[in-house]
């Protein structure tokens, strides 16, 4: 369908025409003679010029008094302007005012205490920096949908509604159901887990939810979460596909999102490093390290943010900490073959101090031991006894991992907290807007 208005994004392919543009205000200077009327429609921003001696008087006036984010259609002449960073300008000849705010507009240009800001998160989101962060959300998720597609990956989405906890009793938002009670999901694993049985390769996307009260800038309390399940792949092919994936990521927002990046002040040549191969550390060389490196997390424990931040820092690029101790780790990860007291798992860390941004592991796939785990987990076993059919009728090597968007977007747009790089933030003192 075509619409009677141009976007602006499209405007350097119509330099000398007459356009109608339909956006919003979002910065405005006068000199007396000429308004510059800085424009945005979400596909970019261009500067409207304004210049007294060519339209009515009453328009000039009428135009001063407009407020920021006022919403209006403007009427004018492309021209080409080098300065321009789109390369482009309009000469201004109509404007009709949607609506004129009656009061000012509440984000202004002075610095802004963060909490004011999420406060005002609806309003926020219009700002370049949010516009940007929000491209780069949109890219990533696009181009792990594209890399997983055309690998061949099916998308068999899990439900948020659970009768089970997925990733430990601890963290779980547990809600009213009918006459019982249910959970909000905290992963899509156990669900992907059984379409991997039935198709092979396969991924959920979704929002998962962890009723933790941390309160870092690395956790929210609803994030989305990919989560590739591979049937036949063991530990190492579920790191090389880990492996791959960054890399595919990272390489799609700098060839897609330079403007973006700059917006942000992302240095790029951080993420221009993020090539094959990353390292690999155990987990015992990783409480070696940092013990070195004057950390007194011991041996047996899970590492602290702290200590991530600590190990990415020796690195260039994202970091994989293998097989953890049992204890510290999810029921569901398999044995590790020559150490019962590991398990065949992997963390992946992003550097700059980033930290944690997938979690895999390969499956216990045997009956008998995954029973045990339930049981020594002091889980309930009626919940989960779909999940140990998978066991039962032709039980199969696999693995897979849970990667966090949120802690993704945060990493490559070079972001001080998570909570930016989700439109709604949910934390534990944060349900509004
Ligand atoms: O708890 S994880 O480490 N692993 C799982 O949930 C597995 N069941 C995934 C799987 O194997 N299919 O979480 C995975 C990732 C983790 O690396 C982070 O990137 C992200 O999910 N994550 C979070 N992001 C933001 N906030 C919070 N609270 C959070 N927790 C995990």
């Amino acid at each position: 369908m075509s619409v009677p208005w141009v976007y602006i994004g499209d405007l350097p392919s119509k330099i000398d025409s007459q356009v109608t543009l339909r956006g919003w205000l979002y910065n405005m200077r006068s000199s007396g003679k000429i308004h510059f009327l800085q424009l945005r429609d979400g596909t970019g921003t261009v500067q409207g010029v304004m210049v007294k001696s060519e339209v009515s008087e009453d328009l000039f006036a009428v135009a001063k008094g407009l407020r920021l984010e006022a919403s209006v259609e403007v009427t004018g002449l492309v021209r080409r302007d080098e300065r321009a960073p789109s390369g482009v300008e309009l000469s201004v000849s109509g404007l009709k005012i949607l609506q004129n705010p009656e009061s000012e507009y509440p984000i202004g240009k002075k610095d802004h205490g963060i909490d004011f800001l999420l406060d005002n998160r609806h309003l926020w989101l219009r700002s370049s920096r949010q516009y940007a962060i929000m491209k780069i959300r949109d890219r990533v998720i696009w181009a792990a949908r594209e890399f997983l597609h055309s690998d061949g990956y099916l998308l068999v989405d899990s439900p948020i509604i659970s009768g089970a906890a997925g990733e430990g009793a601890s963290g779980l938002f547990e809600i009213d159901y009918f006459d019982s009670k249910a959970y909000l999901a905290q992963t899509g694993q156990l669900y992907a887990e059984a379409a991997a049985a039935a198709y092979g390769k396969v991924y959920c996307f979704g929002p998962t939810f962890r009723a933790e009260k941390s309160k870092t800038r690395r956790h929210l309390t609803e994030f989305w979460m990919l989560e590739p399940e591979v049937a036949f792949y063991d530990h190492k092919d579920n790191m090389d596909l880990q492996e791959r994936l960054i890399v595919h990521l990272v390489s799609q927002v700098l060839e897609h999102c330079g403007e973006e990046l700059h917006t942000l002040e992302r240095d790029v040549s951080k993420l221009e490093n993020i090539k094959s191969p990353f390292p690999h550390l155990q987990y015992s060389e990783a409480i070696d390290m940092l013990s070195r490196l004057g950390s007194s997390t011991l041996y047996g424990s899970d590492l602290g943010n702290e200590d991530e931040t600590i190990l990415t820092k020796q690195f260039d690029r994202p970091v994989f900490i293998e097989n953890y101790p049992k204890s510290v780790k999810a029921f569901y990860m398999k044995e590790h073959p020559d150490n019962p007291d590991l398990v065949l798992c992997d963390d992946l860390l992003a550097p700059e101090g980033y930290g944690e941004i997938i979690g895999g592991s390969q499956r216990e796939d045997d009956y008998d031991r995954l029973l045990a785990r339930i049981r020594e987990e002091g889980l309930p076993e009626e919940p989960y006894d779909w999940y140990l059919d998978l066991r039962r009728y032709g039980t199969f090597v696999h693995s897979g991992f849970g990667m966090g968007i949120e802690r993704v977007v945060a990493w490559v747009s070079g972001l001080q907290h998570i909570r930016e790089a989700i439109p709604w933030p949910r934390t534990i003192y944060r349900l509004k807007p």
